[in-house]
């Protein structure tokens, strides 16, 4: 083939094939980017004792994400969870952003002490389900019945002179009245302190 006809057959190529085809066959590579951006985060959290022990587990707590240098990523104040222990944020209609990566997530209720798990992975979709409750080893303990983060005897004082009562911030095991169970659950607890003071 003489040089003529290279340049005919190239110049036939560029009416033939759009623009951008040429070009990328030109450069020898395609890149193509996408992003996905996170809007939906569930959570599965579980008090420790329930009564009945099963779908028994809803709370309202406090939820604080941190990445790997411990800083505050973002919180939400009064997280409700259903009877699963089920709950979803919409990090969208939050306007919370979030990148791929390893987290820290911080849980605490009024009556529970504050659990810390740690190496979490989370944001690689645009759904992700942090199932915080997958054996009882993870479940929040009971008992700071005055929420200072840690179990002592201002707290179990507070649980009994509200026994017999049907308070809910100090009926831990929630079967709908303060008694010796509840009490018996919080001093199991006694002198543990919360992971982080917040
Ligand atoms: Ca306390
Ligand atoms: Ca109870």
């Amino acid at each position: 083939m003489n040089l003529t006809q290279k340049i005919s057959i190239l110049i036939l190529a560029s009416l033939l094939l759009p623009f951008s085809t040429l070009n990328a066959q030109s450069q020898g590579e395609i890149s193509i980017s996408a992003s996905v951006s996170s809007c939906t985060a569930s959570l599965i959290i579980k008090p420790e004792k329930r009564m009945p022990r099963e779908g028994n587990f809803a709370d309202k707590y406090l939820v604080v994400f941190y990445d790997q240098l411990y800083q505050e990523i973002f919180r939400i104040d009064n997280l409700e969870t259903n009877n699963n222990g089920y709950s979803s944020i919409d990090l969208c209609s939050r306007e919370i952003s979030t990148t791929p990566g390893i987290y820290s997530i911080y849980i605490k209720s009024a009556s529970h002490l504050g659990k810390l798990f740690s190496n979490v992975q989370g944001f690689f979709n645009y759904s992700t389900e942090f199932n915080l409750a997958r054996n009882e080893n993870e479940y929040l303990l009971a008992g700071d019945a005055i929420n200072h983060n840690y179990i002592n005897g201002l707290d179990v004082n507070k649980v009994i002179n509200r026994l017999y009562t049907n308070e809910p911030r100090y009926d831990f095991n929630k079967d709908g009245i303060v008694n010796s169970l509840d009490l018996s659950n919080q001093i199991y607890n006694l002198h543990k302190r919360g992971d982080l003071n917040l």
